[in-house]
């Protein structure tokens, strides 16, 4: 079995488990049917040039191919359809008989089409003949049509903007599923437990202070024009991927995350996550059956890897 496809039964696993059908025997019959059903092998999206962006923009539905029943890292784009109002299509959440179309666009027989290379792995975003993959690329893509960019006339706002949002990525969600797969990614928990046991203590004792110190820096720093918004006194995409970076992290550290929020040092940080929270759009987002529950995803709360002292 290839490593992707080991990777998309572990994930089939936990979202059978989410979806409370425990046993693994049905786990392998469902594996093993998806991957039979990996049809066509490759993706035929249409074999023509791109559609010029600007065409595309006005007539194609946003389509996001994520795994069903968890935020994941599919939650990033979604918050920025949900915050600005933009119609989108959650199309293994709408249907989840469409799980075999993500299941065959990321599957190791594909090649792409004449214009999109395969992605590898979800979430990937589907708009017209454009087909993309890689989380910050497709916010990089969506943020200036939703006007998540920054400021209209500032032309490094969205670098800058990007700068943020990467290093979000990059301690509260990449390093954060790393507490739980310190070793192998495609291999149980169980199985990596001692050294998830280790990196979970780092993550505590270091990384999270030092990331949530980076954010406060960046809220004291000029550059955010009123330390209301990470940057130039505007909501930005940056700002939505740390809320929900903040939000999963919480979820699985929570006692972690109330030690930092209660020393005080980092209050800028947990008043723009609350400050996000509060928003129209996103608070009715949240009350929404839209926004699924952490569970077997990049956050997890195991409480033995949420260790009672600093
Ligand atoms: N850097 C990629 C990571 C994508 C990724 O790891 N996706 C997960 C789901 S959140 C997955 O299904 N990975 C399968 C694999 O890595 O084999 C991104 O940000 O989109």
């Amino acid at each position: 079995m290839s490593l992707l496809t080991y990777r998309s039964f572990l994930h089939m696993r936990s979202l059978i488990t989410t979806f409370h059908h425990p046993t693994s025997q049905v786990v392998h019959r469902l594996s093993s049917l998806y991957r039979s059903r990996i049809v066509p092998t490759t993706f035929t999206g249409l074999a023509t040039m791109s559609v010029p962006a600007s065409k595309r923009q006005k007539t194609s539905p946003y389509e996001l191919l994520y795994w069903p029943g968890i935020p994941g890292r599919g939650e990033h784009i979604r918050l920025c359809f949900e915050e600005t109002g933009t119609p989108y299509k959650d199309v293994c959440n709408a249907d989840k008989a469409a799980m075999k179309e993500l299941i065959s666009l990321i599957s190791d027989k594909n090649t792409g089409d004449k214009t999109n290379p395969p992605p590898l792995a979800p979430p990937v975003l589907r708009h017209g003949d454009l087909t993309i993959a890689q989380t910050p690329n497709i916010i990089l893509y969506l943020a200036p049509k939703l006007g998540l960019a920054g400021p209209e006339g500032d032309e490094n706002a969205i670098y800058h903007v990007n700068e943020l949002a990467l290093t979000a990525l990059d301690g509260f969600s990449n390093e954060a599923h790393d507490t739980h797969h310190p070793i192998a990614p495609g291999a149980y928990y169980e199985e990596q437990k001692e050294e998830a046991k280790n990196k979970s203590k780092d993550y505590i004792n270091n990384r999270i202070p030092k990331f949530l110190g980076y954010f406060e820096r960046v809220l004291q720093g000029e550059a955010s024009k009123g330390g209301e918004w990470l940057y130039a006194g505007q909501l930005t995409f940056a700002d939505l991927v740390l809320w929900q970076c903040l939000d999963g992290v919480t979820f699985a550290f929570p006692k972690a995350v109330k030690r930092a929020r209660d020393s005080g040092k980092y209050d800028k940080v947990f008043r723009l996550y609350e400050r996000i929270k509060e928003r129209d759009s996103i608070k009715s987002y949240l009350a929404s059956e839209r926004r699924k529950k952490y569970s077997m995803g990049i956050y997890r709360h195991y409480p033995e890897l949420d260790a009672d002292e600093a």
